[in-house]
């Protein structure tokens, strides 16, 4: 099996404080936070910020001033994933903004559109190709984002079209209302649905979060925790950090030998 490749979703865009006031949110939060992570065995950093307000944002500086801090704090300096996904709602022309500024090592690519929740996520085939081209020209790795079976084989059309490289990382979302939910079977559905050279990781939200990165420990595939996708230790208490989380992950792969990537290790796992 590849060596265990840990990301953090430390501040995502739909949660708020008022759901757990230990999300991070102002760049010197999100730093402390994810040294923690890092020093737990997380390589990966996925990266949705907010502005002043506390507000989702999309804006330069304010990536800017997080990735900084991050990286300041971080030992060894982890990839900073940045979200393209941003919020819902969010201008194409703004999620495809930090990419084209920034050339950031990995972002995220969201590539079909869906029902969030009770919002819309739109993805218009021709911004995905635009943002999907930018991504290949700039050399930043995409993590493909797929909420369902659909999405794998939109990605195996994108690719054949050139506009994703062989082998696609895919990040596996389960759990949104709106896409496929999070039981064991349709993780392995989603795993027979792609081709044997790619990659996958899984991310559960809420309640599925922590069985279904325990099942990407043991299959060999790769995960992802934090409060993007739950903010929650156990039923009903609420996690104090989101290296509580990555702690507790890492704790389960040792126990059934699987080992922990690090930053470098991961450099040389995806980018092809
Ligand atoms: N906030 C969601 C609408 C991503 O980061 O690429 C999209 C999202 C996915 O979080
Ligand atoms: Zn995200």
């Amino acid at each position: 099996m590849q060596k265990l490749i840990i990301t953090a979703a430390i501040t995502g865009a739909e949660t708020s404080k008022d759901l757990n006031p230990n999300l991070p949110v102002t760049p010197a939060e999100q730093a402390k936070d994810a040294a923690a992570c890092v020093k737990a065995g997380a390589s990966v950093i996925h990266l949705h910020v907010r502005g002043g307000d506390g507000k989702p944002s999309q804006a330069l500086a304010d990536f800017k001033a997080s990735i900084d801090a991050i990286r300041k704090a971080c030992k060894p300096v982890p990839i900073v994933q940045i979200s393209t996904g941003g919020a819902v709602g969010e201008a194409m022309e703004k999620r495809i903004a930090p990419i084209v500024n920034l050339k950031p090592e990995m972002a995220s690519l969201n590539i079909n559109s869906m029902n969030f929740g009770n919002d819309i996520f739109l993805n218009h085939p021709q911004d995905v190709e635009k943002l999907a081209k930018h991504m290949i020209d700039l050399g930043v790795v995409p993590e493909v984002e797929v909420y369902d079976g659909g999405d794998i084989e939109l990605a195996q059309r994108m690719q054949k079209k050139g506009l994703l490289k062989s082998p696609i990382h895919y990040q596996f979302v389960l759990g949104v209302p709106g896409g496929l939910s999070g039981e064991p079977h349709n993780l392995i559905h989603m795993i027979r649905l792609i081709r044997p050279e790619d990659s996958w990781a899984v991310a559960g939200v809420g309640r599925y979060e922590t069985p279904l990165a325990v099942m990407a420990v043991v299959m060999g595939g790769h995960l992802r925790v934090g409060f993007e996708d739950n903010i929650y230790y156990h039923k009903g208490e609420l996690a104090k950090s989101n290296a509580q989380l990555v702690e507790r992950i890492v704790r389960i792969a040792k126990e059934v030998g699987r080992e922990i990537a690090t930053p470098d290790d991961v450099r040389k796992i995806l980018h092809n």
